[in-house]
């Protein structure tokens, strides 16, 4: 089995992710063996701790370090949004294989200089937007490339969670400096990814917004002001003329993780939902007395990807899209060829944000920048 290894940048909520879909690589796929060479974390004594708990063989808590350490091959960037981009460069420029979280930058400006990074130092590159990798929406996107659904006219997206509005502390996610957006970057690039891998490129965006707790708590107790949306709404207009609506809240009190689509073609129609990852509803013409929504259950061995997995019926979790991601991540740097999504996407993603927070500032649809 071909071992590649692993540097882990970050202890968070995505590290963890990040850790078990390594871990699990060898039991799922069988052929690549991710070893774990290093984790990076601010504190010390969080980073000993975890690297101990995960079986990572060292630790660092300066991120240069690890991205030099020779047992390092691949550069997995797990850090908060404004550690994007001077690790993923320092990857690159280092030679190493790198795989960033989303949203790839705090803005279009410093996605593109990432991307001039990873294409000047010719590394394999990737951007984590995990929901593409689900199973069932492998089977939307090939219904929709099928004609299965004909030629779609019309979406509505929605990620709503509620998070926001349970909690009063203060993090990074709600400054611009660091986050670069409020809900839209978190949550919002999640769907907008998706929006282009099922339906195409974007043509204009028109957007509102709405920030719906000016001010939160910091570690001493101080009040913080807050200054990125936690509410967002956007009309879209895509380039081969469909058209949509996207909502993305982090204060919808009861919503949990739940990201949903409907998508209506000439000939059919497709519904998802996040918080029941193994299904897609698919409606396509039938007899007046047999017409409806169909619930595929996708968990067959002929389902994109399931064959991974378990037995029909056997439902996976979120965390085996980080697995699937990171897996086909590991298979393009083993063969040396282009992954997808990469920084370019993650940087088309950046395009349609920035035009989006134009759009907020001038009252008006703002055309996406083509990169
Ligand atoms: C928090 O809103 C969050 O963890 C996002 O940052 C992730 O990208 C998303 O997958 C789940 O929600």
């Amino acid at each position: 089995m071909k071992t590649l290894g692993i540097g882990l940048l970050g202890t968070g909520f995505m590290g963890k992710a990040h850790t078990q879909a390594y871990r699990s690589i060898p039991i799922y796929m069988g052929d690549i063996n991710p070893r774990l060479i290093a984790i990076y974390g601010r504190s010390p004594g969080k980073t000993r701790d975890v690297a101990e708990k995960y079986g990572y063989l060292k630790y660092y808590t300066d991120w240069l370090e690890l991205i030099k350490d020779n047992g390092v091959e691949v550069v997995d960037n797990s850090l908060p949004n404004f550690l994007h981009h001077d690790p993923s460069v320092s990857a690159a420029e280092e030679g190493k294989p790198i795989i960033c979280e989303k949203p790839l930058a705090r803005n279009l400006e410093e996605a593109l200089d990432m991307v001039r990074a990873v294409e000047k130092a010719g590394v394999i590159h990737g951007v984590i937007f995990n929901k593409r990798w689900f199973p069932s929406i492998r089977l939307a996107k090939k219904l929709i490339e099928d004609g299965v659904i004909g030629k779609v006219s019309h979406f509505r997206f929605a990620y709503h969670q509620d998070w926001a509005s349970r909690s009063r502390v203060m993090t990074w996610r709600f400054k611009r400096k660091l986050a670069g957006y409020g809900v839209l970057g978190d949550q919002g690039s999640h769907v907008i990814d998706m929006i282009r891998f099922l339906i195409g490129d974007f043509s204009r965006v028109l957007g509102r917004s709405r920030i719906a707790l000016g001010e939160r708590f910091g570690e001493d107790g101080a009040r913080e002001k807050v200054d990125v949306e936690d509410v967002i709404t956007i009309l879209v207009e895509m380039e081969n003329r469909a058209i949509g609506t996207v909502e993305v809240s982090r204060f919808s009190l009861g919503r949990k993780n739940y990201f949903t689509f409907e998508i209506y073609g000439e000939e059919g129609a497709l519904y998802f939902d996040m918080e029941r990852l193994n299904e897609l509803w698919v409606y396509t013409r039938a007899p007046p007395e047999v017409e409806g929504f169909k619930r595929i259950l996708v968990t067959e061995g002929e389902h994109p990807f399931y064959k991974y997995f378990w037995p029909a019926g056997h439902t996976i979790g979120w965390v085996e899209s980080f697995t699937l991601q990171l897996y086909y991540f590991l298979k393009a740097v083993e063969e040396d060829r282009e992954y997808s999504p990469n920084f370019r996407d993650g940087a088309k993603v950046n395009a349609v944000m920035d035009a989006v927070y134009e759009s907020l500032e001038e009252g008006r649809f703002i055309e996406v920048k083509e990169i």
